[in-house]
């Protein structure tokens, strides 16, 4: 029974994730879904990239966290459409996103970062109807979280390995976790960078920018 319930409420999701893409499609605007468990460097990467990228592409961002605004205050100085989603619950969904985007000025904007919930459950179960799903795994975490959270990595376009800065201290096997995601997703696209000394960033940027259309 209870089985059946959820299915009832992933399908109606999943409906909602398709209004969401044809949303995204109408208006040209390239969306990112921005996963991790709390503390891998969502809000960093967000941070880093417009530093990068804000003066060649219109760009505004969406944070979902359990509570509080945080972190849509680390955004607020790049003076964007930012906007914070309380959720109180572990992920967000479809239809949060939905009424989100109603309640933005998104004209003229080309790429919308979203941030998820810190956590590498919930958020890779709830479609939200993105262009890519972005998954930050940081060296700290250790380099057994593919295997430990399969569905987020095998659901995720692309990997990016956090905190390279830090490799030689944690005990984190970059080749071991590159082997894993491509066996659960022979398609994942992984990038290895530090938000804190900019090492790696512009493999990154360079990327995203190619996937974006002016
Ligand atoms: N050493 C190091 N610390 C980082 C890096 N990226 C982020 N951090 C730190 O990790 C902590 C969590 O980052 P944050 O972006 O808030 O993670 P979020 O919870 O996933 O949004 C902060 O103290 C960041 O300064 C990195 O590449 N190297
Ligand atoms: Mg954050």
């Amino acid at each position: 029974m209870e089985i059946k319930v959820l299915e009832n409420v992933l399908k109606v999701n999943e409906e909602l994730a398709r209004r969401n893409r044809d949303f995204f499609e109408k208006k040209n605007i390239h969306s990112l879904n921005i996963m991790s468990s709390p503390g891998a460097g969502k809000t960093s990467l967000i941070v880093e990239t417009l530093k990068r990228i804000k003066k060649d592409i219109k760009t505004a961002v969406i944070v979902g966290d359990y509570t509080g605004k945080i972190d849509a205050k680390r955004i607020g100085k790049f003076k964007i459409p930012t906007l914070q989603i309380e959720t109180a619950s572990c992920h967000l969904d479809a239809n949060m996103l939905s009424q989100a985007l109603k309640n933005m000025d998104l004209e003229k904007i080309n790429l919308l970062f979203i941030e998820n919930v810190g956590n590498l459950i919930c958020p890779a179960e709830y479609k939200l109807g993105v262009n890519k799903n972005i998954v930050i795994l940081s060296t700290p975490e250790g380099s057994d979280k593919p295997l430990k959270y399969p569905l987020m990595f095998s659901i995720s376009d692309v990997l990016i390995i956090n905190k390279i800065d830090i490799l030689e201290s944690v005990d984190f096997d970059i080749e071991k976790v590159k082997s894993t995601a491509l066996k659960l997703n022979p398609e994942i696209k992984i990038f290895s960078l530090s938000c804190k000394t900019g090492e790696g960033i512009d493999n990154w940027t360079i990327w995203l920018k190619s996937q974006i259309k002016v």
